[in-house]
């Protein structure tokens, strides 16, 4: 029986490559990005997407599919997908949560102590020579008995506050509504929650409904003794105020593993000493993308299948 037919819109690793060939018929979407490549025959036949949500897919490209039934993303972030116009399609989309959710917590929490504790800086003290001739490393800033604030109380941002208390953090959060959590304090405005605590860490889902939700006003209430850490999405930090609050020392820090323009990011954060720097690998270790390939495979082994899809998004 000739195998089902996928389009992918990006390379796998091996460890992908290999089994999405033995299940499926698979094809790759144009490098150009230009959707006239595919002959209508072609697209004709392609019911599912093998997507990984590093570029815009929005109506333009979902019509080129007349038989598209299922967008299958490889991430748990689906921010650049138009769901609304798939669902109004009729096109199912999946995502993978869960299993990249401690290692993007890990990361964040590494982030905040890496920037708080000046670690990066503190490398380059040692291989610089600079401990020899200059002696001790400037002393940096504890984490024991900080005000936390986590804006976005989903998977992710759970998993970050209950890494944090273990390390003895004051747990705030926002969200529209109080969620149960062991006593941890609850904001329904983010301006309030960032007045209130030392670090804010951004950790809601991307997309137009949180876009720059880290404004100028919440950037200018975390207060120029506070970070902020960001493991959401670019799109949900102002990042015009929030630069300029750094070159202006209104905020002490900010780390990050997102951008607004990825992988080009902003020059002026590459100048700044108070900021932490990752290239989106939240979820880049080899057992949780494996995890994540795994996922997105069953969910279209599971269409394909005609069996209930195992993390829909609609
Ligand atoms: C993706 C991400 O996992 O999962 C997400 O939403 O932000 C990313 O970590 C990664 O870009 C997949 O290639």
């Amino acid at each position: 029986m000739s195998k089902p037919h996928i389009l992918t819109f990006e390379t796998y690793d091996d460890w992908d490559s290999e089994p999405m060939r033995n299940c499926f018929t698979v094809h790759q979407f144009p490098v150009s990005g230009n959707l006239q490549e595919l002959d209508q025959g072609f697209r004709e036949q392609i019911k599912a997407f093998a997507f990984k949500g590093h570029s815009i897919l929005g109506a333009e490209i979902i019509d080129g599919f007349p038989n598209l039934e299922l967008i299958a993303n490889y991430g748990v972030g689906y921010d650049t997908i138009d769901v609304d116009y798939a669902s109004s399609k009729g096109i199912r989309v999946t995502n993978t949560p869960d299993v990249l959710t401690d290692d993007v917590a890990d990361l964040a929490v590494g982030m905040l102590l890496a920037l708080n504790r000046g670690i990066v800086g503190a490398d380059a003290w040692v291989r610089s020579g600079n401990w020899a001739s200059n002696g001790a490393y400037p002393l940096q800033r504890t984490i024991s008995g900080v005000a936390v604030g986590i804006a976005g109380l989903g998977r992710i941002g759970r998993a970050v506050a209950s890494r944090l208390q273990g390390f003895n953090t004051n747990i705030h959060y926002y969200s529209r509504s109080e969620k149960d959590t062991p006593g941890w304090s609850h904001h329904n405005d983010l301006i309030d929650l960032a007045r209130s605590v030392d670090v804010l860490i951004v950790a809601v889902s991307g997309g137009p409904e949180t876009e720059k939700i880290i404004s100028k006003e919440v950037i200018n209430a975390i207060g120029a003794d506070g970070l902020l850490v960001n493991c959401a999405r670019g799109s949900t930090v102002d990042e015009e105020a929030l630069i300029h609050a750094l070159e202006t020392k209104a905020l002490r820090g900010f780390a990050s593993d997102v951008f607004n323009s990825e992988p080009d990011i902003d020059k002026r954060l590459l100048t700044l000493d108070n900021v932490l720097l990752q290239p989106h690998q939240s979820s880049g270790t080899v057992e949780t993308r494996m995890k994540m390939g795994q996922l997105q495979r069953d969910n279209l082994l599971a269409f394909f299948g005609g069996k209930p899809l195992l993390t829909p998004v609609n």
